[in-house]
């Protein structure tokens, strides 16, 4: 028997993300800020989102671009004040859109007055808000290094899994719970319609944070397996839900980004029963053409792509929720990771949008991807921004590695990709600032920008208009169930969706071929309206009888089909 679960609003939404130094700046500092956004808020309208993320826009040194926090309840001047975003919220609502914020509370900037407090004396009462030690454990940092930072003041080490300017909280006291669920209620209160949570799943750490194993070639132990949901992780979450979440009654979106999360965690933390968060952000399927660290690049795998997204479809079938992306602020562009970026960028963008959007689950845009925006050119660590880039290279240089294949793969996979402005129109610096902007504009901006895609009916901007019109419009797309089909294909991307008599077949080519796709009941499918494609009318060949559909290259289509 499966369990219905009640209908939610998010069901049939669409997130758009905003990294807001990225996305527009108003005066001209070449940083972007939240006047610049709300210049846009038409564009987003236009696009036909339902919830808007901000990446973290609170008062912050930037050691980490605002992921380090040293004021909650602040707006940093870069990007504004109180009273812009005040305003922001009021007319994101006033056009019909949500506005979630993004929490990161697994650490702060050593900058909060919490962690000065903290770090001054070992009997300071807020000296347990952080975690300290007389000697450091194995644990290796994300950012490269140490986990851990010895400290002038004490003489003690602390923890810290990301930059040495976040040191994590400590979780286990119940006055740090406090305190941030007060801070949570206190944005709800302003206004905001959710939380995007920053690798919640670690807050919980196993006790006594005991050492990592050591891989071969490795210079410190992986902590991950005493931090990635940790003992108290469904706990703490339960809690911020009776907390904060709870008095709000489903009006919320929360989203937890988990690094590591299985399945079947999945499952618990999003079971609206259980009262945690609605989806997580898994990492599974943008892993695929990992080795054994984020550098190791590995070759992409169509069939292990499809065996991860097909696993998590089933596995939150009846249960809990998927949330799907394909892009965010740490990705590198999917058009230039799974698509082709140089002879078939917008149709293998549209084909990349179309396989993901028709999934179960909530879709997020991150902003750029729907003008089917690039990696770009990054040719020596100078160019870099992104502090996990920078001490990656130092550290693997100052290892012996060879600086040329250190930023070989960096130029692939670096975060920095994600993060060039975003390419309004072909004026200097792409519309996105009169001044010198923090980062360089990608150079293929004249090409590829949003004033020369608006009005064209084929462009990548008006197809992911199509696709987020469809699960406001299909019921099917936003609660139909999940069949994977052609699992061993290397080229083609197939799957049924169904909701009572109604099914959609959608087909996706991940190659520059033409190639058959062998679907059951071919013919049928061929036979069925075609609601949705890349190529233009009469470019796809409509064989009545075939026994297979052929697609061309990168082209993707949506058949639907009353059974
Ligand atoms: O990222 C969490 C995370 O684990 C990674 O995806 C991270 O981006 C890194 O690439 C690991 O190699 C979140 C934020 O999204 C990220 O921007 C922050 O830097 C990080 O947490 C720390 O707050």
């Amino acid at each position: 028997m499966q369990m219905q679960q009640e209908p939610r609003w998010w069901q049939s939404a669409v997130v758009y993300q905003i990294y807001p130094r990225s996305f527009a700046d108003s005066d001209g500092d070449g940083v972007g800020d939240l006047r610049g956004i709300l210049g846009r808020l038409d564009y987003l309208q236009r696009l036909g989102v339902d919830v808007v993320w901000l990446s973290p826009v609170y008062a912050s040194p930037m050691d980490d671009n605002g992921y380090d926090i040293s004021d909650y309840c602040d707006i940093d001047p870069v990007f504004g004040s109180l009273a812009d975003f005040d305003e922001l919220v009021a007319r994101t609502h006033e056009r019909g859109m949500k506005l979630v914020m993004d929490l990161v509370v697994n650490h702060t900037s050593d900058e909060h007055p919490w962690f000065k407090e903290s770090r001054a004396s070992k009997d300071s009462p807020k000296r347990d808000w952080y975690w300290w030690r007389m000697e450091p454990n194995n644990w290796g940092s994300f950012f490269s290094g140490s986990a851990w930072q010895c400290d002038e003041a004490t003489g003690e080490y602390y923890l810290h899994l990301f930059s040495r300017k976040q040191p994590d909280l400590n979780w286990e006291n119940s006055d740090v719970r406090v305190a941030i669920y007060d801070m949570m209620r206190w944005w709800l209160a302003r206004g905001v319609d959710g939380f995007r949570m920053d690798v919640i799943n670690f807050i919980s750490k196993v006790p006594g944070l005991p050492d990592g194993e050591v891989r071969p070639g490795e210079e410190h132990g992986d902590g991950t397996p005493h931090f990635y949901s940790g003992p108290r992780i469904h706990e703490f979450l339960h809690e911020m839900h009776e907390q904060v979440f709870a008095q709000h009654d489903g009006e919320l979106l929360v989203v937890g980004e988990m690094p590591g999360v299985t399945v079947e965690d999945a499952i618990l933390f999003t079971d609206p029963a259980r009262g945690e968060v609605d989806m997580v952000f898994q990492f599974e399927h943008v892993e695929v053409d990992r080795g054994q660290t984020k550098y190791d690049v590995i070759p992409f795998s169509l069939p292990a792509l499809k065996s991860s997204l097909g696993r998590w479809q089933h596995g939150l079938a009846d249960r809990g929720w998927n949330s799907l992306y394909w892009n965010n602020h740490d990705q590198p562009r999917v058009v230039s990771r799974f698509g082709d970026d140089q002879g078939f960028r917008s149709r293998s963008a549209k084909m990349l949008g179309t396989v993901l959007h028709m999934h179960r689950g909530t879709p997020y845009v991150y902003q750029g991807e729907e003008l089917a925006m690039t990696n770009t050119v990054l040719e020596s660590i100078e160019d870099f921004r992104d502090i996990e880039a920078k001490n990656h290279y130092a550290n693997a240089t100052a290892l012996g590695r060879s600086p040329a294949d250190v930023l070989a793969a960096l130029r692939f996979k670096s975060r920095d990709n994600a993060r060039t402005p975003m390419q309004w129109d072909s004026s200097p610096q792409a519309g996105f600032t009169s001044g010198s902007p923090w980062i360089e504009v990608n150079p293929n901006y004249k090409e590829v920008n949003a004033d020369s895609q608006l009005n064209d009916p084929d462009s990548v901007f008006a197809y992911y208009r199509r696709l987020i019109e469809l699960r406001h419009s299909e019921p099917v797309v936003a609660r139909g169930d999940f069949t994977m089909l052609l699992p061993e294909d290397s080229r083609i991307y197939a799957f049924v969706r169904r909701l009572d008599d109604v099914a959609l077949l959608v087909l996706g080519n991940f190659s520059g071929d033409d190639v058959l796709a062998q679907v059951p009941d071919a013919a049928a499918w061929l036979s069925a309206e075609l609601i949705l494609t890349n190529l233009a009318p009469g470019i796809s060949s409509k064989g009545r009888d075939a026994a297979a559909i052929m697609l061309a290259a990168w082209e993707t289509r949506v058949y639907r089909r009353h059974l």
